[in-house]
């Protein structure tokens, strides 16, 4: 017996095609359910429907917190080394940075708004992980409920432009909606680093010299090219830099130094500080420590306000 669907029923199934959350995805099999006529012809479909309805149910359950909320809300958890967030317009290139810096796809469009929520990719950088977060662009109908909050607790804030003329503006209008959020935060808030995307392009030169001589001196900035892979190396180093932590080593006396697992601290940090990271016992019991620093110093005695610097050995004696 044929089925005789009505066309609604079609609208719903296209859209449950399109849908990318669990929950998108049951609300469609929901309205489908209501549409479909019941008689012997719909039976088994009506019955495929309820069962898949279980079992993206069953998966939403199975899932980590962590995940089940990263479908809902507009925040991203801090990961890692630290939380580069990367805003900007339509199309600028932000989710295919990403993807490139993280090595883990996400989904790119030739058409404004392809990105509807945030996403958290890991960058690899050396020896530790840098979460990346891509956002919807700016002027998508959500933007309010994410921007203010994510931009005051980034720790690095990657504003992603693409070449064209008006590069000036874009970057004007970006700062102007940042600033709003950072004002009263100070040198408190993340680094800013301004990454001008599509250097492929032909026929902008002049306007990314113009940019470079109006913004240069008081900006970190730098022109990539996902697309050609060009200064995607250098990007990592400079996202690196402007997250402005060091990477210490703890060496156990009698052992060689754990070079696997480096302590991320803030630039500045002294060696008691470090100490208490590493165990809040050595914050009290702390007697004297040791410090390698390559070419300068080789198991050198110091003091407990010491202030380290990226890939100092440790050595702790309590
Ligand atoms: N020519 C060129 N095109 C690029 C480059 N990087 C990305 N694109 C293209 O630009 C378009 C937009 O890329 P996306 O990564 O989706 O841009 P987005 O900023 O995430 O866009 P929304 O999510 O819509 O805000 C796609 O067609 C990409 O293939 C590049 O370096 N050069
Ligand atoms: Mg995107």
């Amino acid at each position: 017996m044929p089925a005789n669907l009505p066309p609604d029923y079609f609208e719903e199934e296209k859209k449950l095609r399109q849908a990318k959350t669990i929950d998108e995805k049951i609300i469609a099999i929901e309205k489908m359910l209501a549409i479909i006529p019941h008689h012997k012809g719909t039976d088994k479909l009506i019955g495929s429907l309820r069962a898949k309805i279980a079992k993206l149910k069953e998966e939403k359950e199975r899932r980590p917190q962590a995940q089940k909320k990263a479908d809902t809300l507009y925040n991203v958890k801090k990961d890692g080394a630290g939380q580069v967030l990367c805003i900007g317009f339509p199309n600028s290139g932000k989710s295919s940075l990403v993807s490139v810096l993280s090595g883990e796809p996400l989904e790119v469009g030739g058409y404004p708004y392809t990105t509807r929520s945030l996403q958290q990719r890991m960058m690899r950088y050396e020896d530790i992980l840098i979460q990346l977060v891509d956002t919807p662009a700016i002027g998508e109908e959500n933007t309010h409920m994410w921007f203010g909050n994510m931009v005051r607790k980034a720790d690095v804030i990657l504003i992603v432009l693409s070449l064209s003329d008006a590069l000036d503006i874009e970057y004007e209008l970006v700062m102007e909606d940042v600033k709003k959020h950072l004002a009263g935060l100070e040198d408190e808030h993340g680094s800013i680093v301004v990454v001008i995307n599509k250097l492929d392009l032909t026929g902008y030169a002049k306007y990314l010299e113009e940019f470079e001589s109006r913004f240069g001196s008081s900006i970190q900035f730098i022109p990539v090219s996902v697309m050609n892979d060009v200064n995607i190396l250098q990007l990592k180093e400079l996202i690196f830099k402007a997250l402005k932590v060091v990477r210490v080593y703890s060496k156990m006396p009698g052992k060689k130094a754990d070079l696997e697992t480096p302590f991320v601290l803030k630039k500045g940090s002294t060696l008691i500080e470090c100490a208490g990271r590493i165990h809040k016992d050595f914050t009290e019991n702390l007697k004297y420590a040791k410090l390698w620093r390559k070419g300068k110093y080789d198991g050198m005695m110091v003091s407990r306000d010491f202030v380290l610097e990226d890939k100092d050995i440790i050595q702790l004696h309590i």
